[in-house]
């Protein structure tokens, strides 16, 4: 064995051993959504964690024990920042100490729908003038395949340290899902792919200690698309059902009955629901992030192309049924008085970024309806530079509404009462299942 591949082994055996120990300081860059539930999942597995967050605020937050994210409960921060196994950085003098480094930064899309992966190049950029030899660096964030070769990889290598030689290189999709009560860091499986196998080694065997599942690919770059792939999947089937919900609408049948009936199928069929749209901030942007990559290769992505079309017109199309809806009482939509109920992106979540609620709201707004809403979960929204602010359900609100539209079925609302009280309903999420007079569905 030549000296440079001794010294990437001995390198390697190095990091290993102290995974195995944990001695391994583990850096985390980015205390998000991501971020920081996997920093206190290192903490807690006795790993001294050092958290990178550039908003002071935060910083500061986590310092005092105080958890800004539902899923991470503030009494473990405080534990876990006392015993000093996890420290909050804000400037990254504390990177060229850790042994691994791991990004979890947001990659948005900018307006012209193209990746905008300037944190991610930032957090190199600092990264690159702190990096040392042996230190294991992983990107999680979400991102088109090819960007930790393509981007990462050389902004690293400008510290003139190589990848795969003096330093490893992974990439492994995060794949925390806010507010899930079952699927956790620990219990959901790891995807992880190196810039190569030594690196795709040594990231398995880091994650290996928090999760019970990792699953090694090829390549960083196949770690990137299985990612989108997977949310590709569910905007793709998604769109099929928001076709399936007109379809129905055309032929005169229920789609929520039918969607429920084809679900008895025990193989070769999974449920996906019809809406007002889709929102959040994995859905309606990885496919992009795919599509994106794929058209700068020439290739036509027809299925997410197509799956955009369907969802981004699913907010239009609810427009029309709600127009329809109050033609039967004959009202126009102007002068209307609507009262939405649900503007967060999903149920039970108080993030209302993307959400097809609010351009569902703001069609209506510019249509001439006086339009107001409520969700427990979302005091006051932002959309299209109007702020809305949530109203109390009483009956007064409901009664005096020419039509309530359900928009997001938080499970915390009695639909049978607003039903009652309505004098009618859209409903777009199936949420007043079963209650029968004036109520129309998607
Ligand atoms: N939606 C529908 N019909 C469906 C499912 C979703 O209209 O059948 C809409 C939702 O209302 C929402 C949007 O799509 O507006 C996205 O919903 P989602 O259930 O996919 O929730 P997200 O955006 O929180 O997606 C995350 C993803 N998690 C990760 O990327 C790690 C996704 O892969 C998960 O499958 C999803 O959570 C989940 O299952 O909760």
């Amino acid at each position: 064995m030549d000296k440079a591949r001794r010294m990437v082994y001995t390198r390697a055996v190095e990091m290993e051993r102290k995974i195995r120990e944990r001695t391994a300081r583990v850096g985390v860059v980015g205390l998000g959504y991501v971020g920081l539930p996997l920093s206190v999942e290192f903490a807690r597995a006795g790993f001294h964690v050092v958290g990178l967050e550039v908003s002071r605020e935060r910083a500061a937050a986590l310092r005092r024990g105080r958890s800004y994210i539902s899923d991470v409960p503030s009494r473990e921060v405080a534990d876990l920042v006392q015993e000093g196994l996890l420290r909050v950085d804000t400037e990254g003098r504390e990177l060229p100490r850790c042994d691994a480094v791991i990004i979890c930064v947001q990659t948005p899309l900018r307006k012209s729908k193209e990746p905008d992966l300037s944190t991610i190049v930032a957090a190199c950029g600092a990264l690159a003038k702190r990096l040392r030899r042996g230190q294991l660096v992983i990107l999680e964030s979400t991102t088109y395949p090819g960007t930790t070769e393509e981007i990462v990889r050389p902004a690293l290598e400008s510290s003139g340290l190589k990848a795969g030689k003096d330093f490893f290189l992974a990439f492994s999709p995060e794949r925390v899902d806010p507010g899930n009560a079952k699927w956790k860091i620990a219990n959901t499986p790891k995807v992880v792919g190196g810039v190569d196998a030594a690196s795709t080694r040594l990231a398995c065997a880091l994650y290996a200690s928090i999760v019970r599942q990792v699953v090694p690919v090829s390549s960083a770059k196949a770690a990137e698309l299985v990612k989108l792939l997977e949310n590709s999947f569910r905007a793709v089937n998604i769109a099929l059902v928001n076709e399936m919900a007109q379809i129905c609408d055309r032929l005169g049948l229920d789609v929520w009955e039918v969607v429920r009936a084809a679900a008895t199928k025990p193989f070769g069929f999974m449920p996906f629901w019809p809406g007002p749209g889709i929102g959040g901030h994995c859905i309606p942007k990885d496919p992009q992030l795919l599509a994106w990559k794929m058209k700068s290769l020439n290739f036509e992505p027809r299925f997410i192309q197509l799956a955009t079309v369907i969802n981004g017109g699913m907010p239009e199309y609810t427009v029309s049924r709600v127009a329809r809806a109050l033609n039967e009482d004959a009202k126009a939509l102007k002068g209307s008085r609507i009262l939405v109920l649900g503007v967060a992106y999903k149920p039970e979540v108080s993030d209302f970024r993307e959400s097809p609620a609010l351009d569902v709201m703001h069609l209506l707004a510019e249509s001439g309806a006086k339009v107001g809403y409520h969700d427990a979960f979302v005091p006051a929204a932002k959309a299209a530079g109007r702020t809305w602010r949530s109203r109390a359900l009483t009956d007064a609100a409901v009664k005096a509404a020419d039509i309530v539209v359900i928009l997001t079925a938080h499970p915390t609302v009695d639909y049978a009462r607003v039903c009652r009280l309505a004098r009618r309903v859209f409903d777009a999420r199936n949420a007043a299942v079963g209650v029968k007079g004036r109520v129309e569905r998607l």
